[in-house]
């Protein structure tokens, strides 16, 4: 595949099929061929003054650190209170992942489906390749070599970042496996990685283009240094690339965090939850157990806040491991009170993006953090700010901390374990002011796969466009499946085929229910885990449910409410079901589903019909 189309490159590249020499510096990270002449050839595209490896070692990043604080990229924090920490400020208009203006270069357009943009990938390579040309002049281009999952994991897989950015490179020295140990592993002749051209260029809006090619293993992302758009191992590869080539490998690349739950016989049940961007994944990932639950020993560990890469393990089962290596987590809201180990988490070696700095310490400050915005402060737009006026934000909606893993204080012991954890649940779920219960079951494998592609929930600003409108997010993966989505629910009915017996059982959420004031009826965070509780003990088939049209529910008396200040009509509420307003649900479903046509699988098509058919009985 990756041959047949190299061809074509080398010809827009205008090259012949000689190689460039390669440098010593080079040839000590690496001796694989198909790396060092797809470096070089990147090379003579964007024309750097130099060419840098990132080994990995801490000189090498704080040399790089460094260098950003006196190019004005990072602004080095108060390392009395914050060792480690910088703040960077993006662009004003480039804050959050642009849906509009990232494909899918598939050479069918149909591969790519009713649901992605598509770019025709001849062309799309020669439109990138002429933005790209020459626009590392003057610059440094960074190589970064790193890994996917634990670097020895069968399971991890692994990509090469060209950037000329110091600030994608710190990030994914933090989210990732980086440097030297990567290449020793992967070998002087594999093949099998994942090419990735970052160039920032003028930043231009116009020009902002996040490309895939999954039939060539290769992401180009220009215009852009925003987070989801360059970081190019998370959403690029670790979730579109990823998907399609477990779809065509018998695994699957998913938008899930992964958490371990102790019971107080030292057993842990480990989870994975699909919520679409800012709807609560690394908070529940970390969450801490309400007192009562924690004095009976239970306990919560973090494996993953936003990506699971799961198959079926030795034993049948379905594994999972976490592709990253930190957090790159929305900062506001983030408190003491909703997630504490997020805050212990983003005290040292943390780089801040957009949120606002207080002048009197060097600290950060972001909207939901206490009560004390800084009075004497800069916001996330570089302007001065005192923190009084409301309109005008500190922090942008999206600001995020880029965060290692291994500071979080309740990380899994099995975080780096190269063969994942076994799961025993799925959770789906959204941000829905009504309609959706709290929790729900579904009563089988394809009944779980028709509740993940019916997935709704209001849009977050973790994307640009409009914010609280509700959309169709299918298994939280809406922007992020690399090929038609109606492919990928048959895949998720295949999975459910090599699994069998064993498969996790599948569940609904929704924390986000509202009074008609507006306010959360259901707590949420912590006490999230009085849900969790009730999920593990349908697994373990130690409790009853109430069978409703949409699944199973758990009855009122079921889900523990002690320590809880929640009104049992309240409780009640969101554990009803609403025939009329799920009927209309029903409706909106069929239309949605009308757009996959032939690509539908009858499975799900049938689940409709019969969840109709429980409706109106
Ligand atoms: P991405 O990193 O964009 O994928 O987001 P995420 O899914 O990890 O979301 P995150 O946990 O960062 O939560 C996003 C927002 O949802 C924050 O403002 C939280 O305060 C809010 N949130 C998270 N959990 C809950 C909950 O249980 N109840 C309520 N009401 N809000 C929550
Ligand atoms: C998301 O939007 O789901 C994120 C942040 O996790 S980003 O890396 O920008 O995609
Ligand atoms: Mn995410």
């Amino acid at each position: 595949m990756i041959n047949g189309s190299r061809c074509i490159i080398l010809k827009l590249l205008n090259r012949k099929f000689w190689l460039v020499p390669h440098s010593q510096e080079e040839t000590e990270m690496t001796k694989n061929e198909t790396m060092l002449n797809w470096v070089g050839e990147m090379r003579e595209l964007v024309q750097p003054d130099q060419v840098v490896w990132i080994d990995g070692s801490q000189e090498q990043l704080e040399a790089l650190r460094a260098k950003a604080c006196n190019d004005g990229d990072l602004i080095k924090l108060n390392q009395e209170k914050l060792p480690g920490c910088y703040l960077h400020r993006t662009a004003l208009n480039d804050v959050a992942r642009v849906e509009a203006r990232t494909f899918i270069c598939s050479k069918k357009e149909e591969d790519a489906g009713p649901t992605n943009h598509w770019k025709e990938p001849v062309e799309t390579y020669k439109m990138l390749y002429d933005i790209a040309r020459g626009s590392y002049k003057g610059k440094t281009m960074y190589v970064i070599p790193y890994s996917m999952g634990p670097i020895t994991s069968p399971y991890a897989k692994v990509g090469l970042e060209v950037t000329d950015s110091i600030y994608v490179v710190l990030n994914m020295a933090i989210m990732t496996r980086v440097g030297k140990e990567v290449l020793a592993h992967f070998g002087d002749t594999n093949n099998d990685w994942v090419r990735g051209l970052h160039a920032s260029c003028d930043i231009d809006e116009e020009k902002r283009y996040i490309c895939h090619f999954p039939e060539d293993n290769t992401i180009i992302s220009v215009n852009s240094g925003y987070g989801g758009n360059v970081l190019l191992g998370k959403k690029c590869f670790a979730l579109r690339i990823a998907s399609f080539q477990g779809k065509n490998e018998q695994w699957m690349a998913e938008h899930m965090l992964i958490l371990g739950v102790e019971n107080p016989k030292g057993e842990v049940k480990y989870i994975t939850a699909a919520f679409p961007s800012a709807c609560g994944k690394t908070n529940l990932a970390m969450l801490i157990p309400p007192e009562g639950y924690r004095k009976k020993g239970y306990k919560v560990w973090t494996v993953g806040d936003d990506i699971s890469w799961m198959r079926k393990g030795p034993d049948g089962r379905l594994w999972a491991i976490n592709p990253e290596n930190g957090f790159f987590g929305v900062a506001p809201g983030t408190n003491q009170k909703s997630n504490p180990n997020a805050l212990a988490t983003v005290q040292k070696g943390t780089i801040y993006t957009n949120v606002a700095l207080n002048l009197d310490n060097d600290t950060v400050w972001w909207e939901g953090l206490d009560k004390n915005p800084p009075k004497n402060g800069v916001d996330w737009k570089g302007k001065p700010w005192d923190g009084t006026t409301a309109e005008e934000k500190g922090a942008h909606p999206n600001s995020r901390f880029t965060a290692p893993a291994e500071n979080c204080p309740c990380i899994s012991k099995e975080f780096s374990s190269p063969a994942g954890v076994p799961i025993s649940a799925i959770i789906f779920g959204g941000r829905r002011q009504k309609t959706t219960p709290l929790v729900y079951q579904s009563r089988d494998w394809n009944h779980g796969v028709f509740v993940g592609s019916i997935m709704a929930s209001e849009t977050t600003a973790a994307a640009t466009g409009q914010v609280g409108v509700v959309r169709r997010d299918p298994m939280a993966m809406l922007p992020f499946c690399g090929y038609h989505m109606g492919d990928y629910f048959a895949h998720w009915i295949e999975m459910g085929e090599i699994l069998g017996e064993k498969a996790p059982k599948i569940f609904n959420v929704n924390w986000f229910r509202q009074d008609e004031n507006g306010k959360f009826m259901w707590p949420g965070f912590g006490d999230n885990l009085r849900v969790l509780y009730w999920i593990l003990e349908r697994c373990e088939d130690n409790v009853d449910a109430k069978e409703t049209p949409i699944g199973y529910l758990p009855y009122v008396e079921d889900i523990n409410t002690e320590g809880l200040d929640i009104e049992k009509e309240t409780l009640e509420k969101i554990l009803t079901v609403n025939n009329e307003e799920w009927l209309g649900e029903a409706a909106g479903i069929e239309e949605f589903y009308q757009k996959f046509g032939d690509k539908l699988p009858a499975e799900l098509k049938n689940q409709l019909n019969a969840l109709k058919q429980r409706l109106s009985n």
